[in-house]
């Protein structure tokens, strides 16, 4: 088998596929336009062969068909966020070393000025999906599809690489587990830069011959108006998203009896990429009549573990391994640790990604014995599993987006006021964490060093802005506190837990 979910297209070709700003497409329309992008992609070659190419389209049907289009290319296909700033875009690019760029034209002018420094080509949409007759190549399941970018420990993002029979496994399994069936109509609003949006919610779909609706930019009032349409009947969000939706919901007095009607009649709403508070839960279910489905998974592996759809869904709990997701919790010595005492998820299967692109020492780093290491510590409870924290203080989950404190640091490091610095992810009930950084401010700096005073405010505005024009928009410090000197142990680390009590007068 080759790309599964082009496989799966073919059969459901009259089937209604996304719809989107463009407008509907169904199926065949949306074959029909990746066969000419693939076409327009390979022009006088035969088979793009795994080289890269990155793409910067907005939630749609041009979307899947640039998508699909690579892939049909042979290409692989580095899907880059709308929201980064240049530098951001440009360090991907420049780590991908695609062989070209897309873009769509509401985003074509993000990438011009990169596109033209690297000489590399830019093919606009309205051109790539030109009718053009070609012999597309046959794309073997065993060759690498994609490449999404995720933060890590180690500072600067890096490139998940997974193959086509990955990317399959990923999809299926939750498709299957979750029964998608041709009839579901999904409400999407996810980015499509990560697995989240586009597996889970736009893969899965897909595969099962659903329809995906996007509602882009996520506005709370514009989904609750969609669910009282009667018309949706899966939704998928980050926790962050169902807070939104809950205070959306009770500041307005006039709909909440039309929109809780509509929420009741979906048949699935799954939360995950971050930990669901049981409050939140709790008056979900009270509002919606719609007990959240909570899931567990991580880019290098899709989904993980899946509270079930039929039976018990257990609230603060993660439930079980999907089929075919092999998982174990392991203690410091690789040991599988007994039911209730916690120790760190590792998992094996076909969904686990191929490699860290150019990253050979860091890919072997994270895996032991064929097992990919997640970092995440879990504990099996009365056969659910439980997420019970985090190996790293350095990695950062704010509204469902993981974003690495050291990749912060280094940016505001650069700032001429700034000493030393040091970023930490504190508890906030909107973001789950939130980005704060703390600042030893550089000798000669007119900052006085009193937390809350004017001057301090004024340096955390300064360093938002310096951090804005180069970081990603959620990497943005919500916080900026001054201080005399960090605290670091007798090794001279920062002590980022102790840390975190600096900024919680500020919730
Ligand atoms: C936006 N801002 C954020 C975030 N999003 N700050 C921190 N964390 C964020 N996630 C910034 C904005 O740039 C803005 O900054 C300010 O916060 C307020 O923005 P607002 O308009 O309120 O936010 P929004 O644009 O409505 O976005 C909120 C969001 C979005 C819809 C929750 O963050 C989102 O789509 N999150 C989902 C991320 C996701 O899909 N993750 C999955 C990763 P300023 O005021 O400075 O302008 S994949 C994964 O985790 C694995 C595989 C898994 O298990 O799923
Ligand atoms: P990412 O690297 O963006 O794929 O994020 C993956 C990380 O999100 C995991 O390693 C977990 O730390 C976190 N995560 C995903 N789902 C959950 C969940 N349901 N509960 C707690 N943490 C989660």
């Amino acid at each position: 088998m080759a790309i599964e979910l082009i496989v799966r297209a073919e059969n459901n070709r009259e089937r209604l596929a996304i719809v989107g700003p463009e407008g509907p497409a169904t199926y065949a329309n949306l074959l029909t336009a990746s066969a000419h992008t693939a076409g327009r992609l390979l022009g006088d070659v035969c088979d793009l062969d795994g080289n890269r190419v990155a793409y910067l389209v907005g939630p749609g049907t041009d979307h899947v068909a640039t998508l699909w289009g690579i892939w049909r290319a042979g290409g692989v296909a580095v899907p880059l966020a709308v929201s980064h700033p240049a530098r951001e875009l440009a360090m991907i690019i420049d780590d991908a070393e695609p062989i070209c760029l897309i873009a769509d034209a509401a985003h074509e002018a993000q990438l011009l000025d990169i596109a033209a420094d690297r000489d590399l080509p830019l093919h606009k949409i309205k051109d790539l999906v030109r009718p053009v007759v070609s012999t597309l190549p046959e794309v073997e399941e065993q060759r690498a599809a994609l490449m999404v970018y995720t933060s890590g420990t180690t500072g600067r993002p890096k490139g998940v690489v997974t193959t086509h029979a990955q990317v399959a496994a990923q999809v299926g399994s939750v498709s299957g587990a979750w029964g998608w069936r041709a009839d579901d109509r999904i409400l999407h609003v996810l980015p499509l830069h990560h697995v989240h949006g586009l597996h889970v919610a736009l893969g899965s779909a897909l595969i099962a011959g659903a329809c995906c609706e996007f509602l882009v930019p996520f506005d709370a009032a514009a989904v609750w108006d969609r669910f009282a349409s009667g018309e949706i009947s899966v939704f998928m969000a980050v926790p962050t998203v169902y807070r939104r939706l809950v205070w959306a919901w009770e500041a307005n007095g006039t709909h909440q009896e039309e929109w809780s009607r509509g929420a009741r009649t979906l048949r699935l709403m799954v939360s995950g990429s971050a930990a669901l508070p049981v409050d939140l839960l709790e008056r979900w279910e009270a509002i919606t009549g719609q007990r959240l489905l909570e899931r567990y998974g991580m880019t290098e592996i899709g989904m993980a573990l899946s509270n079930p759809l039929d039976g018990e869904r257990r609230a603060g709990s993660v439930g079980q391994p999907l089929p075919g997701v092999e998982l174990c919790v392991v203690d410091a010595d690789g040991a599988e640790c007994d039911p209730g005492t916690s120790g760190e998820i590792v998992v094996r299967g076909p969904q686990v990604f191929a490699e860290y692109w150019h990253r050979e020492e860091e890919t072997a780093t994270v895996f032991r014995d064929g097992w990919f290491l997640t970092g995440d510590e879990a504990v099996l409870d009365d056969g659910y599993y439980r997420i019970v924290g985090r190996r790293s203080v350095d990695i950062i989950k704010t509204g469902g987006y993981k974003v690495s404190a050291l990749e912060i640091e280094e940016v505001l490091r650069g700032h001429p006021k700034v000493s030393d610095i040091a970023v930490v992810g504190v508890d906030d009930a909107d973001w789950g964490e939130r980005v704060c950084a703390a600042v030893e401010v550089a000798a000669g700096g007119t900052v006085r060093q009193q937390p809350g005073s004017v001057d301090e405010a004024g340096l955390a505005e300064q360093l938002r802005t310096w951090a804005r024009a180069q970081l990603a928009p959620y990497k943005v410090p919500k916080q900026v506190r001054v201080v005399d000197e960090l605290p670091r142990n007798a090794m001279g680390k920062v002590m980022k837990p102790t840390l975190r009590a600096l900024f919680h007068d500020g919730e």
